[in-house]
């Protein structure tokens, strides 16, 4: 080997030669159809095979990857590496220490190292490696003998930690389970600040494909796609207003387009809440169902609503439910609202926003002090001792425990590592998508005397979220301002209110009519009425 040749880490193939996986096709032809769909570097794996063997096909596949101008590393065996004279290799932990294996192949072979914690992509970058591997993101079944499956927390907490350490731009490519479905989000969770997955390798998505080449072809098309197109506050292109009267301006237009086009609000909620959530939707505008089938989200996601999934009553069967309506909504880009209500108040509510944190993305979380903090807490780096675990008593707030700039910081936070808008609520509200960040002093005290204000807020966000994409914090302000402006109205009709049970009637009402008259061109739309009735303040 002369030099080093540059390579492209985009879409890297991880060969499998096991019938589960390749069936009766033949290695070489899924490779070459793979690298003409897109493929930019290939690894061959092969765990089971003579060394004989692995030299034969080795050499092979090493003919059509020279052909394509493709570097072909070969994992753990140095040997058959030296004999094919492949470009480089690809070392496990377990494996041959990079340093022996770099004295072996000498300095211009490419050698990439497995990590899955930051403290082994440390030790990689120091010693020199020229990419990293790093995974196990999701389990499986392709290799079941990993040792931790990191998520894709674990791979933002490693690509964090390369940046600060060593300033290295060493590159990363993650490894596990990833697939068409879920290899944006997978980009785009993974992402700390301006630090960046390299590129995605995968086995099974291509070598066990009946058309390689039409899925690596898919592949590359999804990671050279932005991510942001569909999963971040405002998609790409589009610069959110980040001046208090610039949104408020557009408000009334927002409620106006919800209430006239019947945004489908599609509700895994909990059992207490579901008849007043289904109203409260209806009178807003939307258009509710309270689906709580699995197999049914696919086609509901085609819809162009949203999903809210509320684990008040969660069970294990319902996680399960929600994780096919979470894949189900990510794989349309449609919104997806979490509520992870009581989330901080037993282990295995905290355990359920891990799993549902793991299983997709979330365009917005919505929760009060205490289930903001369950989920702070929840997804925070292993190596963190989370600071906003506190025990929560039922599905209630609790007293507050943190201050004004406190509770700014902690949405801002949570905001900017999930990558997604935040809204915390109380008597004051914290919304932020990690780089504006609204607090709102609106609403009714009447909100929270009855069950289920909270719930049915999700229901009407996720609405709003879906009819205005190009701005999703400005989608759950004009939610929150639709629901807390009729909660004052109604609380004002003192000749019909007189406690919670007079309270809801009230507010069903003033939901409808407030959407109405918005609709009429009467409420709001008169300049500086809606800045008159609402107290918000906008932190960048
Ligand atoms: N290495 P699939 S996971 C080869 O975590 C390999 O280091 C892993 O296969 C690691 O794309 C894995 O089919 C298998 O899930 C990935």
């Amino acid at each position: 080997m002369s030099s080093k040749p540059k390579v492209d880490y985009t879409l890297y193939l991880v060969t499998d030669s096991t019938p589960a996986i390749l069936g009766d096709k033949d290695i070489v032809e899924v490779v070459e159809q793979a690298i003409q769909g897109g493929v930019t570097i290939v690894q061959y794996r092969d765990k089971h095979a003579d060394t004989g063997v692995m030299i034969q096909t080795a050499a092979r596949l090493h003919a059509v990857t020279k052909k394509h101008n493709i570097p072909l590393l070969i994992n753990d065996r140095l040997d058959v590496c030296q004999a094919i004279g492949a470009e480089g290799a690809h070392i496990g932990q377990d494996d041959i220490s990079y340093p022996q294996a770099r004295k072996i192949l000498g300095p211009n072979a490419i050698i990439g190292v497995t990590a899955s914690s930051v403290q082994e992509a440390e030790k990689a970058i120091q010693d020199g490696a020229d990419y990293l591997g790093i995974g196990t993101t999701f389990a499986t079944p392709t290799k079941t003998d990993t040792k931790s499956i990191i998520g894709t927390k674990g791979l933002q907490e490693i690509l964090g930690a390369t940046k600060t350490g060593t300033a290295t731009t060493t590159p990363c490519v993650a490894i596990g389970s990833i697939n068409a479905t879920n290899v944006q989000r997978v980009l785009h969770q993974s992402a700390h600040g301006t630090n960046r997955l390299n590129g995605v390798a995968v086995v099974s998505a291509i070598m066990a494909s009946p058309d390689p080449q039409a899925s690596a072809r898919e592949l590359v098309l999804l990671i050279q796609t932005t991510p942001e197109k569909y999963y971040t506050a405002a998609p790409p292109g589009i610069t959110p207003s980040s001046t208090l009267p610039s949104l408020l301006a557009q408000i009334p237009e927002i409620i106006k387009t919800h209430a006239t086009s019947s945004p489908l609000s599609h509700n895994m909620t909990n059992t207490v809440v579901q008849n007043f959530a289904a109203n409260v939707s209806i009178a807003t505008g939307g258009s509710p169902i309270m689906s709580e089938s699995g197999p049914e989200a696919a086609d509901l996601a085609k819809l162009g609503g949203g999903l809210v999934i509320n684990m008040g009553t969660v069970t294990p069967e319902k996680l399960a439910t929600y994780g096919a309506g979470l894949r189900a909504y990510n794989a349309v880009g449609s919104p997806v609202l979490l509520d992870p209500v009581g989330g901080g108040a037993t282990a295995v509510r905290r355990e359920a926003i891990k799993t549902l944190l793991a299983a997709g993305f979330f365009s917005i979380i919505k929760g009060n002090e205490g289930e903001i903090g369950a989920v702070d807490a929840a997804g925070a780096p292993a190596s963190q001792t989370p600071s906003s675990q506190q025990q929560q008593r039922g599905v209630d707030a609790g007293p507050s425990t943190l201050t004004h700039s406190e509770k700014i910081a902690r949405v801002k936070h949570l905001a900017q590592r999930e990558h997604c808008v935040v809204l915390m609520t109380g008597a004051t509200d914290y919304l932020s998508d990690g780089s504006r960040t609204i607090t709102v002093s609106n609403g009714s005290h009447f909100l929270g005397k009855i069950t289920g204000a909270g719930c049915a807020l999700g229901a009407v966000i996720v609405s709003y979220a879906a009819i205005h994409p190009q701005d999703r914090l400005l989608a759950t302000l004009a939610a929150l301002l639709h629901y807390e402006l009729a909660a004052e109205n109604a609380q004002a009709r003192t000749d019909l209110v007189r406690g919670p049970g007079s309270f809801i009637p009230a507010f069903l009402d003033e939901l409808y009519l407030l959407a109405e008259e918005v609709k009429a061109g009467k409420a709001l739309a008169v300049e500086g009425a809606l800045a008159d009735r609402v107290k918000l303040e906008l932190t960048l």
